[in-house]
């Protein structure tokens, strides 16, 4: 009996051991905290997009891509990536600001990026999303339609400067503002061309939030936003003393502090042609 007693125990350790081993072929998850927004695929992969709403919107949306194998079934773990969103109109085509589509660090199977949906689709004008992607030096493209729904709040500005320069401003951070004193982050760009918007750099934007229904006041402590080289972006601090509907009034000015857009908010000016919005 005493021979049971610990051979038992034995055997049962030896069989879990090997049932965990068998545990690493399972495929890993690395995307449990997102959820998908579609999939487009071609003949020989599924490329599978995620965000963290499940939906892809006009304005800053960051994505989440893994390819998977359609024969293996097994996700790709050194895909060189590009992608190119297009948006087909009745008289031409256009793209819109993007980050380049990288490995997750860290990660194994996971890729991911930013695209500033600068225009929302209608009945007859939307967008599409091209992957061009080599694996192991073998080239492969996938197309699918991406569905731009109108946000309700501006989140994305697209306008002409006083220096003749077609801009687009959009707002990345916060996207779950609080009663506080929150980061606020934006991406300028300048549209060069239909299929080229690099990042402009070096630029200024003052900051001057407003709740237009409550006498246009303002709140203390803004901070403009000044341009930062490692995230290409604009930071600054956006003070919001309650919850509800502001206006983020804003002016653009470049490096020799010229207004290229927007106004100051004073008692006659309600507010700047230049603004984006949010609502919590
Ligand atoms: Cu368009």
């Amino acid at each position: 009996m005493k021979l049971f007693k610990y051979i038992l125990p034995a055997i049962f350790a030896l069989v879990f051991i090997s049932c965990s081993d068998d545990d690493d072929n399972t495929p890993i998850n690395e995307v449990q905290d997102l959820i998908q927004v579609q999939e487009i695929s071609n003949d020989t992969h599924t490329i599978e997009l995620y965000t963290k709403s499940g939906t892809t919107v006009q304005g800053y949306n960051n994505i989440t891509i893994r390819i998977k194998d359609k024969a293996s079934l097994e996700y790709i773990e050194n895909a060189m990536i590009t992608w190119t969103p297009v948006m087909h109109m009745a008289t031409m085509s256009h793209s819109c600001p993007t980050s380049e589509l990288l490995k997750v660090e860290g990660k194994q199977t996971i890729y991911d990026g930013f695209i500033i949906f600068q225009m929302a689709e209608n009945e007859s004008e939307g967008w599409d999303l091209t992957f061009n992607y080599t694996i192991n030096g073998i080239s492969y493209e996938a197309v699918g339609d991406v569905a731009v729904p109108a946000s309700s709040k501006k989140t994305v500005s697209s306008f002409m400067g006083s220096d003749n320069v077609k801009y687009i401003l959009a707002l990345i951070e916060p996207q779950k503002p609080e009663v506080k004193i929150n980061d606020m982050v934006v991406g300028l760009y300048k549209m060069e061309s239909m299929m080229s918007y690099p990042v402009i750099e070096n630029f200024k934007i003052n900051l001057d939030p407003r709740m237009p229904s409550m006498g246009n006041h303002s709140s203390p402590n803004n901070e403009d936003l000044v341009y930062d080289s490692i995230s290409e972006m604009y930071k600054g601090k956006l003070s919001l003393t309650m919850t509800g509907y502001w206006k983020l009034n804003l002016i653009l000015r470049n490096q020799n502090d010229e207004i290229l857009k927007g106004e100051a908010v004073t008692d006659e000016v309600e507010s700047s042609s230049l603004f984006l919005e949010l609502e919590f």
